[in-house]
């Protein structure tokens, strides 16, 4: 899953992208950052504490830092562009105070932030579906075909809905329509999560800065929202697991920002996680939610699905309790599962296959 940092001037992007990856970009660059989170995951750690397994495979978040997101491409609408490949938006919102870092609307304003860059997607859109539907009105002269006329009236409805300023994500479409408006890319139709970035004084009560924020209230569709502290993940960004435990908790913090900023992300996106479990192996694997057991085999290998016979499955929690494999085998806990078995976050699967 591939997801890009937006945002306005110096609200922290680029501090908590280096935060979740790990890398630093060379200051004044030109080209995108590009770099991978692991997803924190409990019980992937403790099916490692089980198996002792050679590798240990967490699930990953690939992040884009887009390095023409300035105020001057963001108002010529060039650096919004870059974005189109992603599947999800995460914008940084600023919440925390700090006179020395300027800020690009004055004073801090979650929801103005949240609207001046809303508006930036929207435009970039309007253009785009502008062009098309230019493109689309030529063909229909020379030839009238029943695609051609679905997609002018869909294109029409787009339209209207960016020219009253809202978001192609809140609009209704039917399957068919999504599909025919993947191939566009539209960025205020991606699912986007708005990172609040808070000051350490507000990080014992996250809650209350998202309601402070005036962002708890009524969520629109395909948008989540999680607060983080930047300033507090980079200091525990090198430190060994239970330090940075205990340095999160002399903040109030149970977790980090990045364990929470990918839940909200999985949730966003509909996403789960099933493991494979073994000497070999611990692995968590990413997979929609509803996804049938023989494609969350091919999610594995594409063999694995292609000659699939059946899943054995069992809850990482209740193979914890019994011991193992070998205990869960005994007393008759593994099910046994087939190809349209709909894979449960949590499962712990082994494919039996004839290849
Ligand atoms: N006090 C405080 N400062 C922060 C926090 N997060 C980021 N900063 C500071 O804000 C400044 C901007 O951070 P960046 O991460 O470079 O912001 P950016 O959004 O990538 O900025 P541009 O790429 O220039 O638009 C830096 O000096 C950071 O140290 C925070 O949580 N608290
Ligand atoms: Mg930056």
């Amino acid at each position: 899953m591939k997801t890009g940092i937006v945002g306005l001037p110096q609200v922290g992007k680029t501090a908590l992208f280096s935060m979740l990856t790990g890398v630093t970009p060379v200051a004044g660059r030109r080209e995108d950052a590009v770099g991978v989170a692991k997803v924190p995951d409990d019980r992937l750690e403790r099916l490692a504490e089980l198996y002792h397994p050679r590798k240990l495979t967490h699930a990953t978040l690939e992040l884009v830092d887009v390095a023409s997101l300035t105020e001057a491409s963001l108002r010529d609408g060039t650096g919004i562009a870059e974005l189109r490949g992603v599947d999800a938006l995460i914008h940084v919102v600023r919440a925390f105070e700090d006179p020395s870092v300027p800020h690009a609307g004055g004073g801090i304003d979650p929801r103005r932030d949240i609207a001046r860059l809303e508006f930036d997607l929207i435009v970039s859109d309007l253009g785009q579906v502008e062009k098309r539907r230019e493109r689309v009105q030529k063909d229909l002269k020379k030839q009238r075909s029943a695609a051609l006329a679905d997609e002018a009236a869909l294109l029409e409805r787009m339209q209207a809905q960016l020219e009253a300023e809202k978001p192609l994500r809140t609009m209704a479409l039917t399957a068919a329509e999504e599909k025919l408006t993947r191939g566009f890319q539209f960025l205020s139709q991606k699912p986007i999560l708005y990172a609040l970035n808070v000051g350490e004084d507000q990080a014992a009560d996250l809650a209350g800065a998202v309601a402070a924020a005036d962002l708890a209230a009524e969520p629109a569709p395909k948008t989540g929202v999680v607060a983080v502290c930047a300033k507090i993940e980079a200091e525990i960004a090198g430190l060994p697991g239970e330090e940075a435990a205990a340095f999160l908790a002399s903040y109030g913090l149970q977790e980090s920002g990045l364990t929470r900023l990918a839940r909200a992300a999985y949730q966003l996106l509909g996403l789960i996680s099933f493991f494979t479990a073994g000497e070999d192996e611990c692995r968590a694997w990413t997979i929609a939610a509803g996804t049938r057991a023989v494609d969350a085999a091919a999610a594995i290998h594409t063999d694995l699905a292609k000659h699939f016979i059946r899943a054995e499955v069992i809850r990482w929690d209740e193979l914890l309790a019994l011991g193992g494999e070998a205990a869960a085998r005994e007393k008759g806990k593994l099910r046994l599962e087939g190809k349209d078995y709909i894979v449960k976050d949590g499962d712990v699967m082994h494919i039996r296959h004839s290849g």
